[in-house]
């Protein structure tokens, strides 16, 4: 036998029938058996009692006055919908239009009177079983939907942070702007594209200059926020939803701009120092200006099998020594 936890240990019945004999006797057979019992002598009673209580099944007599049986009982499906408690309709009513009608109306099942009182104790049971397996079928399926729900809402969770430690992965921490990580990603694939469309690549790199000496006359935290202030500036430097701004190395920076000649990346380079230099970020230790100053290298290239990711970057590196060189604070190609 199925054992459920919605199996009370008294189970509760209403009988509902106008005859009090009849009341009487299922009562003393009925309690013999284990069951608390509820009476009811009308169908008005009955609709009542069930407002305020759940009985966990009614035995319901067909044949009532004022309210009969069979609109008692579909009254009570009406009320109550999923909630109402199994009915099981007693009467002596035996043709065919009557048992079609108590099933109609939502019975859930049907003996006649005389009442066989073994048959009418197996029902019940049977009856209230059924419904106590039941609602435990509800209880899990409704335990799993909401154990699934959360398994989603976890799984959401961690995709979201999933994406910000991928996102994180490919931020500098002190300027908030790529990092080298990134800047190697986005230059390789920029460069596999371009290759295939043979259009040119610009990269600038762009050192500050005397930023050691900054660092010691302002100290290192005055020097960060140099740091930030010049990746920001940068920034503003590029139009192009393509272009994109890494941190290279320490106060070193470097831009990459697809589809950029090098009159576009001069371009860009002058705007760097032109806001760099209106931002006018005192610098007492520079050599070349009493302000913050860098140096800045470009080099194009439209990349094809004998060219290199490691050649492009040489040769801008080339090209910013050249600028250090030449005495800094200026654009070399
Ligand atoms: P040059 O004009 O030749 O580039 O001279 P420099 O002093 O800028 O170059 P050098 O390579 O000698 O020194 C770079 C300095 O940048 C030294 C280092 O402490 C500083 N630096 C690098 N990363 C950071 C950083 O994250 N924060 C700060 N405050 N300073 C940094
Ligand atoms: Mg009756
Ligand atoms: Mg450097
Ligand atoms: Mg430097």
């Amino acid at each position: 036998m199925t054992h459920s936890k919605f199996e009370p240990t008294h189970p509760v019945i209403l009988i509902v029938d106008d005859e009090k004999t009849l009341r009487l006797v299922l009562r003393r057979a009925m309690e013999r058996e284990g069951y608390r019992l509820m009476e009811a002598a009308t169908g008005e009673e009955c609709l009542e009692i069930c407002q305020q209580f759940r009985p966990d099944i009614i035995l319901l007599d067909a044949m009532m006055p004022g309210i009969d049986g069979f609109s008692c009982c579909q009254e009570l499906k009406h009320r109550l919908g999923e909630n109402c408690p199994p009915i099981l309709m007693i009467t002596i009513l035996e043709d065919q239009a009557s048992v079609d009608l108590a099933f109609e109306v939502g019975a859930t099942d049907y003996i006649t009177k005389p009442i066989h009182w073994a048959v009418l104790r197996q029902r019940v049971r049977r009856i209230l079983q059924s419904c106590w397996v039941m609602a435990e079928l509800k209880h899990q399926i409704e335990r799993e939907r909401l154990l699934t729900a959360q398994l989603e809402e976890t799984n959401q969770k961690l995709e979201q942070a999933n994406q910000e430690l991928q996102r994180l992965a490919l931020i500098d921490g002190l300027t908030q702007i790529s990092n080298r990580r990134c800047f190697d990603d986005y230059l390789q694939q920029e460069w596999k594209r371009l290759k295939r469309e043979q259009l040119p690549l610009s990269l600038i790199l762009c050192d500050l200059d005397f930023f050691k000496a900054y660092n010691d006359t302002y100290g290192h935290q005055a020097g960060d926020e140099c740091l930030k202030a010049v990746a920001y500036i940068l920034t503003e430097c590029v139009y192009r939803p393509a272009d994109l701004v890494a941190r290279y190395g320490g106060e070193e920076f470097a831009l990459i701009l697809p589809n950029t000649t090098t009159e576009g990346a001069l371009e860009v380079a002058q705007r760097v120092r032109k806001l760099v230099k209106e931002k006018m970020i005192i610098h007492q230790g520079s050599i070349v200006e009493p302000y913050l100053t860098l140096s800045l290298g470009i080099t194009t290239v439209i990349p094809h099998p004998e060219a290199s990711i490691e050649q492009l970057i040489a040769t801008a590196d080339k090209a910013l020594y050249q600028a250090k060189v030449r005495g800094r604070n200026r654009i070399e190609i």
